[in-house]
């Protein structure tokens, strides 16, 4: 009987998708305190959390589980992680980063392309839209991108954490700072790339990879 119960959680564990998504750490426990909720993750990391996570997993930036300490007012797959300075005896919170299992399928063949830097902000802005960048790069950029990741030209910060405002950033759009809309009125110089689904394997090269 202890085999066939041994048995049967191994098969079981096969089907456990293994599709994490990266840790997310957004915010800094300042401020009213770390705020890793879903609706700002969705926003800053656009398409990279699938639409039904499956499972959550919150550590502080030291690897110790949120599940260690107490007192969130969120701590949910629909919601995410919310830890309030207001709700702490200490009046203090960890810095708690965030990561979802997501349906195997959302990890599956995805292929980033290359950086892409078309316009400076010089004039109206910083615009980096997927259809210019399309045209102009014929052939190199999927149709239909299921993510995008924006940071800046010349340090590689993540365009959310720049604290600029942004008139498009998403997949299907693209991305574009305006001057207008910046409390110094310039943008900085960001770069793009897109995450497309990978072209299918043909039956000869994984034949190939296989008798490497
Ligand atoms: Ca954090
Ligand atoms: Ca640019």
């Amino acid at each position: 009987i202890i085999k066939s119960v041994a048995v049967a959680f191994v098969s079981n564990i096969r089907f456990i998708s293994k599709c994490w998504t990266q840790w997310f750490d957004r915010d800094d426990p300042d401020g009213t305190g770390d705020w890793e909720s879903m609706s700002s993750l969705r926003g800053s990391y656009p398409g990279q959390i699938c639409d039904s996570p499956i499972d959550m997993e919150v550590t502080t930036l030291s690897n110790v589980p949120a599940a260690y300490f107490s007192c969130f007012v969120r701590n949910d797959m629909d919601s995410g992680f919310v830890c309030r300075l207001s709700d702490q005896p200490s009046y203090q919170c960890h810095d708690y980063r965030v990561r979802f299992r997501c349906p195997s399928n959302f990890c599956q063949q995805v292929c980033w392309t290359g950086w892409y830097d078309r316009d400076d902000p010089s004039g109206t802005g910083d615009w980096e839209l997927l259809a210019n960048l399309q045209t102009e790069n014929l052939g190199e950029i999927c149709d239909d991108p299921v993510h995008i990741d924006v940071v800046t030209k010349n340090d590689g910060i993540q365009a959310f954490r720049t604290g600029q405002f942004f008139h498009r950033l998403s997949p299907s759009q693209g991305f574009a700072c305006r001057n207008e809309d910046q409390v110094n009125e310039m943008c900085l110089d960001y770069k793009v790339r897109f995450g497309c689904p990978c072209p299918p394997v043909s039956p000869l090269t994984k034949s190939l990879i296989r008798a490497k």
